[in-house]
């Protein structure tokens, strides 16, 4: 027998499989399909990161284990190649961002290929390859056609380093979420995204698909639906309604004053009528210094001014409040005004004591001396005129009837969600394919002539001004305009990276079709994708975006689903030896290359899938990874002990069902680690029997091969099976043998019966007795004695003679 040599063995299969074009796919009715996808990887010149594997390894396993259930997997990957970093690099070493990216790419791909996945390698796409985005600019043309997609002068998130302007998901705790800079607020005119028009149907089509929880929540709660009303509240002495929202209208009573947003236009309409107009636009100027996440998410101390002068009515009471200014009411949000109600408002409340504002207490339960009461569920309603008596919930009601009557207010609904911003200042991005004209305004570019391809240029810095680089080439500048004919101007902002990776999945059913994004056939055989795997960081950003996408193009009919992805599950991270998260900087990264090198692709597969609960951040460790090497050494050298027969052992049958079930299920359940262990604990029961059979090896090869596929070919052919691994139909056990059977015997002391024990069938005299030494038989009657003699008549009675 040779000795396990993964590096030969790993060559010749990947060649193999290669050349066999094994995990190619096919449009095949009769077959049922299963659409695996992973995110793809943006090729950064860091090449591949040991996280990047291990969502590609777990659905790689349920990809191989699908196919030998006789599934037709469609398992694809890519790349998701526009970007910043590329753009960066090429700067600074001045290299056209193309090449870079080529270069990027092929190193991404040989390092795939060295782990060997089963990605059906000719369905690869790459978002900046022109065929690819000039369908992404297609459904551009889709969306603005469609009214979805229009250009708005408005106050925008910029990055102050990357100098590109945000999309809100982009800007994480109050800083780009790519660079960690700070993040300002700059106007400009920018190309939009209406995602809001989505936005209940992104929240209530979550019901029908099997997302974790905590997706859901994310999204949720991203969109941030509110149910509320608007009301008027009029401004003493003038024809002035102030109107905000509100979620809790049943409190009106307990408004005691009012504030609105700095930006606020009542401020400048009645400039003449605020007595402190200096103090109040000295508050302002120091407020817009801030960011929405400032003003609003950061705790600090409340500040404000009253705007002396104005003053408002509450409609329910009659009786006239002050109006405030202070920044935690964002001009961004429902009204940018609000009706304070401290007794039941955590920050009306610290405003009104800091500002010494009367506090009313409308809803009873809790202890407004102490804190604002904000339970809504609990609580009756007080000194609140024709409220008073009702709970929360009939106090809603009742108001809402009562203001909607009077024409003081109305139902509304609000969301935090807000148009996506699509314009990127940069140049390594897809073109957005729109003249402006001066007579016709904004007009497509004709679909025949997509793609409008990126031009090649000399210098492709960001400007400080926010101008794209795009802008100083006039060659691509000046056009004429599609529909008039006139001389015009190209676009030059590019879409953000989130474009491409918007429906990638749906170009991988079909590729290379050049006359549509994809045929209708092909979609409707595979999509939608059945098991989606990806990181909870893009919960609100490419999860979001593409579902938005994906229902635009159900609406017309593009798509056969309304959403994308029936299953998304989320890995963890893969940290440094250190526990702390992998970076060059804290020089505890860890190459995947050199596993590959040293211990072999199986062993860094088998270890990626046996670090830990894939769900969550495990540290990674050299010892584990030489402990999976191991357990492949004694996997490949189970062959010593491998006799002629091709039945399974008896002895070994139950722990052989046990085990197809148990790996069968964890495989499908993220427990890739207990599935494992499982194998391992075959393993040594194989080794402490001392031989097995050709079948006993073939179903730990079936069960390993998804993890481990290279050895476990490689051995299928040295044992001799027919066909290949891969070709081989999974396992199945028998229901019947998962158990030992269990006998019940009757056991005598000194000849007398002294009760019952249950032993394995097959139990022996040895394992009886040590079955017998933690009974409550032996602790009574045999504890402290010496056996002299046992007498066992199998299947009938076991006596011991004691003194
Ligand atoms: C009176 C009230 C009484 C409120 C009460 C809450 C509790 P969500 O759930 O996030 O939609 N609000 C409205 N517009 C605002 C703005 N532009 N900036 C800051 N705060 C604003 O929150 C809605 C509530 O947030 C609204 O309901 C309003 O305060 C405040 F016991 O009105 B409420
Ligand atoms: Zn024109």
């Amino acid at each position: 027998m040779q000795k396990y040599n993964p590096n030969a063995i790993e060559k010749k299969w990947q060649n193999f499989w290669d050349q066999d074009s094994t995990f190619k796919t096919e449009v095949d009715s009769s077959k049922e399909k299963f659409y695996a996808l992973v995110e793809f990887p943006y090729p950064s010149g860091e090449g591949l990161h040991v996280g990047h594997p291990r969502p590609y390894t777990a659905l790689d396993v349920v990809s191989r284990k699908r196919r030998m259930q006789n599934y037709n997997v469609l398992y694809p990957m890519g790349w998701d190649a526009f970007g910043l970093p590329t753009e960066n690099y090429a700067i600074k070493h001045k290299i056209h961002p193309a090449i870079v990216t080529k270069n990027n790419i092929s190193r991404f791909k040989a390092q795939l290929k060295s782990i060997g996945f089963s990605f059906d390698w000719d369905r690869e796409v790459n978002t900046t390859d022109p065929e690819y985005y000039k369908w992404t600019q297609w459904i551009f043309l889709k969306l603005f056609e469609n009214g979805l997609a229009y250009k708005k002068e408005m106050p925008i998130n910029w990055c102050t380093s990357c100098k590109v302007g945000l999309a809100n998901e982009e800007v994480v705790g109050g800083v780009c979420e790519r660079c960690g800079s700070e993040v300002i607020h700059k106007v400009k005119n920018q190309w939009m995204l209406k995602i809001t028009e989505y936005a209940d149907r992104l929240i209530d089509d979550l019901e029908g698909v099997n997302f974790p929880d905590r997706v859901k929540a994310q999204q949720i709660n991203w969109i941030g639906r509110s149910y509320g009303m608007d009301i008027d509240f009029k401004v003493a002495g003038t024809d002035e309604n102030l109107r905000v929202f509100t979620t809790r209208p049943d409190t009106i009573y307990g408004s005691t004053y009012m504030v609105i947003a700095v930006e606020h236009p009542i401020i400048d309409k009645y400039v003449a009528k605020i007595e402190n107009i200096d103090e109040v636009k000295a508050y302002r100027e120091e407020t817009l210094k801030k960011s929405d996440f400032e003003r609003a998410e950061l705790v600090t101390d409340k500040t404000g001014v009253e705007i002396k002068g104005l003053r408002a009515i509450n409609p329910a009471t009659g009786e006239e409040i002050p109006i405030w200014v202070s920044d935690y009411v964002l001009m961004s949000y429902g009204t940018g005004a609000i009706m304070a109600v401290p007794g039941h408002d955590t920050r009306d409340y610290e405003f009104a004591k800091t500002f010494n504002q009367p506090i009313i207490e409308v809803v009873s339960g809790g202890n407004i001396e102490e804190e604002a009461y904000t339970d809504c569920n609990h609580g009756t309603m007080v000194n609140s005129g024709i409220l008073d008596g009702l709970d929360v919930k009939a106090a809603q009601e009742k108001i809402a009837e009562y203001l909607e009557s009077k024409g003081l207010g109305e139902k509304k609904v609000n969301y935090k969600l807000r148009d996506w911003v699509f314009s990127r200042q940069r140049y390594w991005g897809e073109p957005i394919p729109i003249v402006h004209c001066e007579d016709c305004g904004f007009v497509a570019v004709p679909y025949e002539e997509l793609p409008v391809l990126l031009p090649e240029i000399e210098n492709y810095e960001p400007s400080d001004t926010g101008e794209s680089p795009l802008s100083t080439i006039s060659e691509f500048v000046n056009t004429t305009c599609p529909k008039c004919g006139k001389h015009a101007h190209r676009e030059t902002d590019t879409m953000p990276q989130w474009a491409g990776s918007s429906w990638y999945f749906l170009r991988y059913t079909d590729p290379k079709n050049d006359e549509e994004f994809a045929s209708a056939e092909s979609l409707k055989y595979y999509t939608p994708v059945d098991w989606y795997n990806g990181g909870m960081e893009h919960t609100t950003l490419h999860l979001l975006y593409s579902r938005f996408w994906h229902k635009f193009l159900y609406d017309l009919g593009l798509v056969p689903t309304s959403e994308p992805y029936m299953k998304r599950t989320s890995h963890g991270m893969i940290l440094g030896d250190n526990n702390e998260k992998m970076s060059k900087s804290r020089g505890n990264v860890i190459n995947p290359d050199d596993i590959v090198e040293e211990y072999g692709a199986d062993t860094f597969r088998t270890y990626e899938m046996f670090i830990g609960d894939f769900e969550k951040s495990v540290p990674w460790s050299e010892n584990g990874v030489k402990g999976c090497r191991k357990f492949l050494d004694r996997v490949w050298n189970l062959q010593e002990i491998l006799t002629d027969s091709d039945e399974y052992t008896a002895e070994l049958e139950t722990i052989i069902n046990q085990t197809i079930k148990k790996v069968s299920e964890d495989y499908e359940t993220l427990k890739y680690n207990t599935a494992i262990a499982q194998l391992m604990t075959l393993l040594n029961e194989y080794r402490a029997f001392g031989e097995i059979s050709k079948a006993d090896y073939s179903v730990l090869l079936l069960l390993l091969y998804p993890v481990a596929p290279h050895i476990t070919e490689e051995l299928w052919e040295i044992i001799g099976r027919e066909g290949y691994i891969h070709e081989a139909a999974w396992p199945v056990y028998d229901e019947d043998k998962l158990q030992d059977d269990m006998i019940e015997l009757p056991v005598q002391i000194m000849g007398k019966m002294r009760g019952t024990i249950m032993i394995p069938a097959e139990a022996d005299q040895d394992m009886i007795l040590e079955i017998l030494k933690s009974s409550d038989i032996y602790a009574k009657h045999v504890e402290g004695k010496n056996i002299v003699k046992v007498i066992f008549v199998p299947g009938r009675i076991f006596n011991l003679i004691v003194k």
